[in-house]
């Protein structure tokens, strides 16, 4: 059930942002990091998702992402993101996208304003020459890849203690400062400095709202939190607002 003043905000807006995580994908068979059937459940983040866990034992990180990679290529986006392509029809270029995703689904889905917060798993670039490189192919008999200069490749995504990319931090800053309305979707609110957008948001006067399957981190700061899978709100999010006023 969404509560009445959420299509209220929303018909009166004019600027709506979005900030996603990793439950976003879950109805498309991508495994979030943490909470009920997360990855790092199993396998810690801080061994694999830095630079140094990279260096120490780079054939085991490029093997998890090439399997993630293979797993997100044949992966389609669900009803949650679809329902976001139909809020970009509505709002226009005033409705963004901010996304902690690395599986290009939105993307995929058909969202134009798309800010990646840390990477895109389809890249990769050599830490030497800073080269893009788009076809890595790892197997058995290459198990980590280099660069025609004989640089090691690494895919294209932040790991803890680098900075984010600065044009699509700076533009998700200026989404959330600017926003009438703030959704926080499939995020578990506990990796920063993502996780701090929402609040910006809310400073800055947006009306801000959760969707997520449990409560979060971060859940006591929004106006309204509607616990639910992701794919069955939107999609009613978006019914209700097309829907004659009477
Ligand atoms: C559903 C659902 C459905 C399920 N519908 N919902 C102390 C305080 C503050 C900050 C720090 C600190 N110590 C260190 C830091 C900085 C650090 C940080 O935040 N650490 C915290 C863990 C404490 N941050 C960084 O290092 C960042 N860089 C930075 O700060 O630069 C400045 C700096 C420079 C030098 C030194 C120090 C700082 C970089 C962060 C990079 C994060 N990278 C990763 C890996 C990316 C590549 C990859 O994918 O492999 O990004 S970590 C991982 O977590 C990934 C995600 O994008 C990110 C966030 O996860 P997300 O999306 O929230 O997923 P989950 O799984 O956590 O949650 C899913 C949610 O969905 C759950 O809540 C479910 O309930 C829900 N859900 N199904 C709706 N159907
Ligand atoms: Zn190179």
């Amino acid at each position: 059930m969404i509560p009445q003043n959420v299509i209220h905000k929303l018909r009166e807006a004019k600027k709506v942002a979005v900030l996603t995580g990793a439950g976003i994908s879950a109805e498309s068979g991508v495994p979030t990091f943490r909470g009920a059937g997360g990855i790092w459940n199993k396998l810690k983040p801080e061994e694999l998702a830095n630079f140094e866990a990279f260096m120490r034992n780079t054939d085991v990180v490029w093997e998890w992402y090439n399997m993630r990679k293979e797993l997100i290529n044949n992966t389609q986006p669900n009803k949650g993101h679809y329902a976001l392509v139909e809020l970009e029809k509505i709002y226009g270029d005033e409705f963004t996208i901010s996304t902690q995703n690395i599986d290009n689904l939105h993307q995929k889905a058909g969202n134009k304003n798309v800010y990646e917060l840390h990477g895109n798993i389809t890249r990769s670039y050599c830490i030497k020459c800073n080269k893009f490189h788009s076809d890595i192919k790892i197997d058995e008999k290459n198990r980590i890849p280099y660069c025609d200069c004989g640089g090691l490749i690494r895919p294209d995504v932040v790991w803890f203690g680098e900075n984010l990319p600065e044009f699509e931090l700076t533009k998700s800053i200026e989404a959330a400062e600017n926003a009438d309305v703030y959704f926080s979707i499939g995020t578990s609110g506990n990796v920063y400095p993502a996780a701090g957008l929402p609040s910006v948001a809310k400073r800055s006067g947006a009306f801000t709202i959760e969707i997520n399957t449990e409560r979060t981190l971060i859940s006591d700061l929004f106006d309204v939190v509607l616990i639910g899978k992701s794919g069955d709100i939107l999609p009613e999010i978006v019914k209700l607002l097309k829907e004659e006023v009477k």
